[in-house]
C-alpha cells in the first residue's frame, strides 16, 4: 500500500527546528531550499550537494525543494528575464543531477504569503496566523499609502476604515506594518515600504491575463528541460488566493489550474497542492480539485483555515476548519493507490504552543504545532487506508 511521504520544512542550519527534531517527529524527508543563494542566481552542484549531505547525515532525505524562487524580472518579463530563465533551467539541471527532483515555486508578484497577524492569541493561549481583511485594508490605505488604493474602496468604506485606523494605537500600527512586510520565507530582513512601492510600480501595466501569459511563457521555456531531466515542477497557490495591494493573481482557483495545464500540458507542469491556500476561498472544492488534477499533484501541503463572513481567515487545527480533511485524505489515499506512487506531504503551518511560545521561530513553523498537525494527519491517513483496504 502506498503511503504519504511524511516531511517537514527545514529552513537550513540556522533553523531552530533541527533535522533531528524532524526525524523524531517521524518524518523521512525534509522540504528545503538554498535560502542563501540570491533569487535568480544558479544553484550550483556543490552547494546543493552540501545541503543534501547535511540532511542525509541525520538519516533524512531532501524530498522536495521549496522553493526555487522565480525572479521578479521573469514575472514582469522585463530587465534580465532571459538570463534568469536560463539560470532557472540550469538550477533544475543541477538539482536533478543531485537526484532532487520535485521543485516547488510560486508566481505571486513581489510578496509570498501574507498575514495581518502572525501571532493571534487563541482562547487557550496558543498562537495562530490570521488574515484580517479590515486590517489589511488599513495597512493598504493608511500605512503603506499605496497610490491608487483609494480607488479600490468606496467612500463609505474608506470613512469607516479611517475611523478604525485613528483608533488604532501606535504599537498596533507598527506590528501590523511589520507583519505585512514580513520577509520572504527563510529571510529575517523585512521589506521596506519604499521597496514595495517601487516594486508595485513595475506591475502597473500587468493585469491578470498578462501575468498568466508570463507564467505560461515561463513554463513553456522551462518544462522541456524539466522533462528531459526527470524533474517535476510544483506550483504553489496564491496565498491569500485573491488580489492584494492591487496585484494580479493567477493561481487561486480551479479555473486557473485548468487554464494553465491545458496551455502547458507537459507532465513536468505540476502542482504543489496546498489545501490551506486554495481552501481560503469558499468557491474552491478541494476534494473535487484532487479528483480532477491528482495526476499533477507532486507535493501536498495539508493545512486548514476557518473563514468568516467578512472574508477573514484563520489557520485552524489541521483536522478542523472549512476543508473536510477526511474527504481530502480519502481522495489522496485513493490517488496514491490508483497511480501506485507515494506523494510527499508536509503538515503546513501549525499553532505556536507549549514550550515553543518562548522561542523565536519562523511564523507558522514552530516544531510542536507542526508535530501535532503531522500526528493528526498520520492517524487520519492510517484510518482511511485501513478502511479502504
Ligand atoms: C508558506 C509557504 C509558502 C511557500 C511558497 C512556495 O508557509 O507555503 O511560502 O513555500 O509560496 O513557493
Amino acid at each position: 500500500m502506498q503511503r504519504l511521504e511524511q516531511t517537514m520544512r527545514w529552513y537550513g542550519e540556522q533553523d531552530p527546528v533541527q533535522l533531528q527534531h524532524i526525524a523524531q517527529a517521524g518524518c523521512t524527508g525534509v522540504v528545503s531550499a538554498l535560502h542563501h543563494v540570491p533569487v535568480g542566481e544558479i544553484w550550483e552542484i556543490d552547494e546543493i550537494m552540501y545541503h543534501k549531505e547535511t540532511i542525509e547525515e541525520e538519516g533524512l532525505q531532501w524530498s522536495v525543494v521549496e522553493s526555487l524562487p522565480v525572479h521578479e524580472d521573469i514575472k514582469t518579463r522585463s530587465g534580465d528575464y532571459l538570463r534568469y530563465i536560463e539560470n532557472y533551467k540550469q538550477s533544475i539541471i543541477n538539482l536533478a543531477a543531485c537526484d532532487v527532483r520535485v521543485i516547488t515555486y510560486n508566481f505571486m508578484p513581489i510578496l509570498d504569503w501574507l498575514r495581518t497577524d502572525v501571532s493571534k492569541r487563541l482562547p487557550n493561549k496558543s498562537e495562530a496566523l490570521l488574515f484580517n481583511k479590515k486590517e489589511y485594508a488599513i495597512f493598504d490605505l493608511f500605512l503603506l499609502k499605496r497610490p491608487g488604493a483609494m480607488d479600490d474602496y468606496s467612500d463609505k468604506e474608506i470613512e469607516v476604515l479611517r475611523a478604525d485606523f485613528e483608533k488604532m494605537n501606535y504599537r498596533k500600527r507598527k506590528t501590523l506594518f511589520k507583519n505585512m512586510l514580513y520577509a520572504l520565507p527563510g529571510s529575517d530582513v523585512p521589506f521596506t515600504a519604499r521597496q514595495i512601492l517601487a516594486q508595485l510600480e513595475k506591475y502597473k501595466d500587468i493585469d491578470r491575463s498578462k501575468l498568466k501569459e508570463h507564467l505560461i511563457a515561463f513554463l513553456n521555456a522551462i518544462t522541456p528541460t524539466a522533462e528531459q531531466h526527470g524533474a517535476q515542477l510544483a506550483i504553489h497557490p496564491d496565498d491569500p488566493p485573491f488580489s492584494v495591494l492591487g496585484l494580479p493573481r493567477v493561481w487561486s482557483t480551479a479555473a486557473d489550474v485548468a487554464e494553465v495545464i491545458s496551455a502547458v500540458p507537459s507532465k513536468a507542469n505540476g502542482l504543489c497542492f496546498c489545501t490551506g491556500s486554495f481552501g481560503a476561498r469558499a468557491d474552491n472544492d478541494i476534494p473535487q480539485m484532487i479528483r480532477d488534477y491528482g495526476d499533477r499533484i507532486y507535493f501536498l501541503h495539508l493545512r486548514n483555515t476557518k473563514r468568516d463572513a467578512e472574508g477573514n481567515f484563520m489557520e485552524a487545527n489541521h483536522l478542523e476548519g472549512d476543508t473536510d480533511m477526511y474527504a481530502v485524505m480519502t481522495e489522496v489515499v485513493q490517488l496514491m493507490q490508483r497511480e501506485n506512487r507515494s506523494i510527499p506531504m508536509r503538515p503546513d503551518h501549525g499553532h505556536k504552543m507549549l514550550d515553543d511560545l518562548k522561542k523565536v521561530t519562523y511564523p507558522g513553523y514552530s516544531a510542536i504545532g507542526r508535530l501535532k498537525g503531522l500526528a493528526e494527519l498520520r492517524g487520519l491517513e492510517y484510518a482511511v487506508g485501513r478502511a479502504l483496504s
